[in-house]
């Protein structure tokens, strides 16, 4: 366990282009190795488990909500229950296409000041390790959701596991969000709860638009999302960063665009997060079940 959550973390550690960009955009810590994302694909490929295609429902995915708070102000990280509610308003929205839909489970508020401000995976990763492993709750198909303030980290929003990580380090999984990006927070331009719609995006299997660039070998692994050069910053409509294949995806939840410039999953982006669920998490999406 320590020595996998130390690779995961030198494999995070070891894209510091992904970090960088992050200052101009979206804050998500999310990021993979190409020999990860080359380890990834080489196990789905030969383990994939094909979902039903059709109009698609599952029953409602548990979601565990972690509230961190440092004091009770909102400024302290203590969200009122609306902040939750809407936000599961607009998760449930995004996904609606997906066939998945998410139900608050549990919420429980957590009073302590240093993970609200310092949690970092790539500065402190022991805290991060530490708060999931005492307070994760439930198996493969649940969403464990951490609200924390990453006050030191003023461009992290929010990060996320992927579902092949599960199998060996399951007391690792879920969501870290920042609470100013929900519905009703003060993080401009990320306010409207999509940071939460992305990385939920990550949970269920899907990489960055802009994974690998115009050029690399492992782009996102869904054909219908044309390459980009970088993640779009704002709403940069008719930004073509790539030769050909149309202009950037800047309006796909898996971009770095600004929430409102977010309006979609692609038909290619939902059949490969069926996949990946029936497959690492054993969520299975039926046809009108
Ligand atoms: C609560 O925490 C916030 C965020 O760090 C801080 O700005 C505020 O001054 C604190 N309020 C109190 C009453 O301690
Ligand atoms: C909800 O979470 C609280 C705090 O962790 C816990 O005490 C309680 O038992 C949980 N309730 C359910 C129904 O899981
Ligand atoms: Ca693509
Ligand atoms: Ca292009
Ligand atoms: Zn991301």
């Amino acid at each position: 366990m320590v020595s996998y959550t130390a690779l995961l973390f030198s494999l995070l550690c070891g894209a510091p282009s992904v970090l960088g960009m992050r200052a101009a955009g979206r804050g998500c810590a999310t990021t993979i190795s190409e020999a990860q994302l080359a380890a990834s694909a080489q196990h789905f490929s030969t383990h994939r488990k094909q979902a039903p295609t059709g109009l698609l429902k599952a029953k409602p995915l548990d979601v565990y909500f972690h509230i961190i708070y440092k004091n009770e102000t909102l400024e302290g990280g203590f969200i009122p229950e609306s902040f939750i509610t809407d936000q599961m308003k607009v998760l449930n929205d995004d996904f609606a296409k997906t066939g998945l839909s998410f139900g608050v489970k549990n919420m429980s508020r957590i009073h302590h000041p240093q993970w609200f401000s310092e949690l970092n995976p790539y500065e402190n990763e022991y805290m991060d390790v530490e708060m999931k492993r005492r307070y994760r709750q439930s198996g493969a198909a649940d969403l464990n959701i951490f609200t924390v303030g990453f006050e030191r980290e003023a461009e992290m929003y929010g990060y996320a596991t992927f579902p092949f990580n599960y199998a060996d380090n399951p007391t690792y999984d879920g969501i870290v969000l920042l609470y100013s990006s929900m519905p009703g927070g003060s993080t401009v331009n990320f306010n409207l709860g999509r940071t939460l719609t992305h990385e939920t995006g990550h949970w269920v299997g899907l990489y960055h638009t802009f994974q690998g660039g115009c050029t690399g070998t492992f782009h996102d692994e869904v054909e219908d999302t044309p390459r980009e050069a970088r993640g779009a910053v704002g709403c940069p409509i008719g930004q073509d960063s790539c030769p050909g294949g149309g202009v950037d995806p800047i309006h796909n939840f898996m971009d770095y665009s600004d929430d409102a410039c977010m309006t979609h999953f692609t038909p290619g982006q939902i059949t490969r997060l069926k996949d990946q669920i029936a497959t690492y998490r054993q969520i299975v999406v039926d046809v009108d079940a």
